[in-house]
Order: C-alpha cells, then structure tokens, then sequence
C-alpha cells in the first residue's frame, strides 16, 4: 500500500493496534518456556549396557529435579530434555552420536562414559562450542587436549594410576607385577600410568599382555602370565572383561593378586566374578558412596526411581548435569556460549564432591579410594589425595 496523506491515518491506527494487542498478548515464544536440551553419550547396548544405564540414570534424575524446581530465567519457565544416545562404547559411534547432537544444537553434552568416546568426539563439540562434562572418563588425554568446552568431574588416570601403583608396592609388597590392559583408550592409559608408579615405587614388570573389549576368554594370557610367577596382576580394562579373568585366574590357580580400576570396580563385576572377587583390590575416583556428602540419600532415591542398585558412575553423572544446570541458572540462559562462560567459575556442591574446575578442566583436588573384594562386596581400604602433577 502506498502511503499518503490519506492513507497516514489508517496505517497508524494498525500500527498502533498490533502493538496495542502485543501489549496484551506477548507472542507466544516470549511466554513458552525456554527449553535446554542436554545430550546424554554412553553404551546404552552391549557388554557395557550396565554402566550406560547407571549413568543415564543418574543424568535424568539431576534433570527431574532441575525441572521440579521450576526455575526461571528473566521470568521465563525454563524446560530441561534430556536426549540420550547409545554410542556402543565404539569410538566411531561416539563421534557419530557428537555430530548428532551438534546437528540438533544441544545446549551442552553429559558424557560421553568411556575415554575411547569422549576423547575424539571432544573435538567435535570444541569446533561447535557446545560444553561437555563427562562424568567418567578419566584419560588425562580428554583435558590434556585444550579444548575450553571439556570438563570431567571425577579424578583422572594419571591420579588413579599413580595410588594403585603405589599400593600394589607399597600396601600388597608386590615385586612382580604382569599388567594386561584392553588396548582402549581408558585401558591402555591406566595401564602405562600403574606402571609407572609400581615401577618408580620399586617393581619389576615381568609380563605384559593386551586384550579388547570384547574378550571373555583370556586363559591363553593367564597361562602365559602364571609361567612368570608374578607377585600381582593388574589389568586395565573394564568389568565384562574383568569378571571373567578373575573367574579364570581363580580356576587356573594363578597364585597372584590380582587389581583393577575404576572399570571393574562396580555392582556388576561382583555379581559375575562371584566368589572369584574374595580378595581383589580395585580402585574409584573420589571418597565412598557411604562416605560423600549426599551419598546415602542419592542412592535411596536413584534405587526408588529405578528400582536398581547403582552401579558405579551414576552420582558423577547426577553431578556432571548439575554442574550444567548450575552454569545455566548463573547465566540465567541455556545458550552454549553463556554456559561455557560460567562452567569455569564452577563452585558447587555436589553428591560426590566440592566441585571446583582447574584451568584444563580437571576436577580439582580429586581423591582416589582403593576397595577389597569382601564376602560379595567391595570393601572401602583407604582414600588417598592426589595432586594433579
Ligand atoms: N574410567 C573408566 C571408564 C570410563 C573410561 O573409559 O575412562
């Protein structure tokens, strides 16, 4: 319409009208509430379905209750999602899941569990800035990488590597040391990091030998290993491999002791090793489930919610999401780039932890506990504090 003269009038009038009605009636995507979707990465099938789930489990609770606080940001109700993924443990299915969740503009990512996943799909949400905590991947390689998008909440595998090195020395008088690992990312690194730390407390590695993660046979190795007659063997992998070893290690009669980390040291490994678990030594990131602050109350409400028993990692996945809930509440935003600004100046209390951030992205001032296997269950021994070198 050409406006004159005449015209002035009417076009004014609509004008004023259409602010007049917006006055009244905001268009609807100002009062809808702001939704932020978080993407959740783990092996949801498979051997390691188990851990997948635990971790899951542990994010959507920390989103129900994000949600049953009915938060507000600039007086907008604020929506959590929760979008999870199955990466199959497999490296090229991770990074498959991260383009996923880029393509789909997630606000931030949970995950993903395993270090094989975690670490090459950090790349992919580094180049599209969206913020990642994992909850259980403790490769140093995750935050050794640079990337200001990657957080983990949990103690990495140069700390863990290091205690149970030194109480394989130290705590067990262990001289002779085989190490077998999984020939993952997670494996492999624990593997070289216990290593060292026996080694530099004093051991002889007297045999090495590699697995995958697939493996439910390892008697050839373990007959191998029981001809160099050493005083412990370690193996760095997780439980579907370690339950059987420790089944066939007990059935060969391998007089060694054997230990793991974080990856056996759960709910499942203690079912399928049975009464071969009696006297195996493990070792998890941070204080007891008994021991941290709102443990005992985490775990009555994971088990009446999901009627299940947690596994391992499902706190540190509660608090990976509540420490991107935080981040969101002190933007008063769920965009990826206001979140990334706050997720360095994380100051929260979590279930598992006071969660500080270092300037890599490393839980500071992470603590490592070592566990027995004792009459069906895992013992807590001692927590040791390890500075990040
Ligand atoms: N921290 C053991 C399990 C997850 C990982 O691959 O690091």
């Amino acid at each position: 319409m050409k406006i004159s003269a005449n015209t002035l009038p009417l076009v004014l009038a609509a004008v004023l009208g259409v602010a007049a009605c917006s006055k009244e009636a905001p268009p609807s995507d100002a009062t809808a509430p702001i939704i932020i979707r978080f993407g959740h990465a783990a092996p949801l099938t498979g051997p390691q379905a188990h851990l997948g789930k635990d971790n899951e489990n542990g994010a959507r609770l920390a989103m129900e209750d994000a949600n049953a606080a009915n938060l507000t940001f600039g007086g907008r109700a604020v929506k959590f999602e929760l979008l999870s993924e199955d990466d199959q443990s497999d490296p090229r299915q991770g990074n498959l899941v991260a383009q996923k969740f880029v393509d789909a503009k997630v606000n931030a990512v949970i995950g993903h569990l395993n270090s094989g996943t975690t670490i090459p799909a950090s790349r992919l949400y580094s180049n599209a800035g969206i913020p990642q905590v994992s909850p259980s991947a403790t490769n140093p390689t995750y935050t050794d990488q640079g990337f200001k998008t990657a957080f983990r909440v949990m103690a990495n595998d140069v700390q863990q590597g290091k205690v149970l090195g030194g109480y394989a020395v130290n705590n067990l008088q262990a001289k002779t040391i085989a190490v077998i690992d999984d020939k993952t990312a997670y494996g492999e690194g624990l593997a070289t990091e216990f290593k060292k730390a026996a080694v530099a407390a004093g051991a002889t590695v007297v045999a090495e030998e590699h697995t995958d993660d697939k493996s439910v046979d390892f008697k050839s190795i373990l007959t191998t290993i029981k001809g160099k007659q050493p005083d412990l063997i370690f193996f760095g992998g997780m439980d579907p491999q370690a339950a059987p070893m420790a089944r066939q290690i007990k059935q060969l009669g391998v007089p060694a002791k054997f230990m793991l980390g974080d990856g056996g040291c759960n709910a499942d490994f203690m079912k399928n090793a049975a009464d071969a678990s009696e006297g195996i030594y493990c070792s998890l990131p941070g204080v007891p489930l008994a021991r941290m602050a709102g443990g005992a109350k985490f775990s009555e409400r994971y088990q009446a919610r999901f009627k299940a028993n947690i596994q391992s990692y499902a706190p540190y996945a509660y608090d990976a999401a509540m420490v991107l809930i935080d981040a969101a509440k002190r933007a008063q935003s769920g965009e990826p780039a206001r979140i990334l600004a706050e997720l360095p100046k994380t100051d929260y209390n979590g279930v598992t932890a006071h969660i500080l951030f270092d300037a890599k992205g490393d839980l500071k001032d992470g603590v490592i506990s070592m566990y027995v296997g004792k009459n069906g269950a895992w013992e807590p021994l001692e927590t040791i504090n390890t500075a990040i070198p």
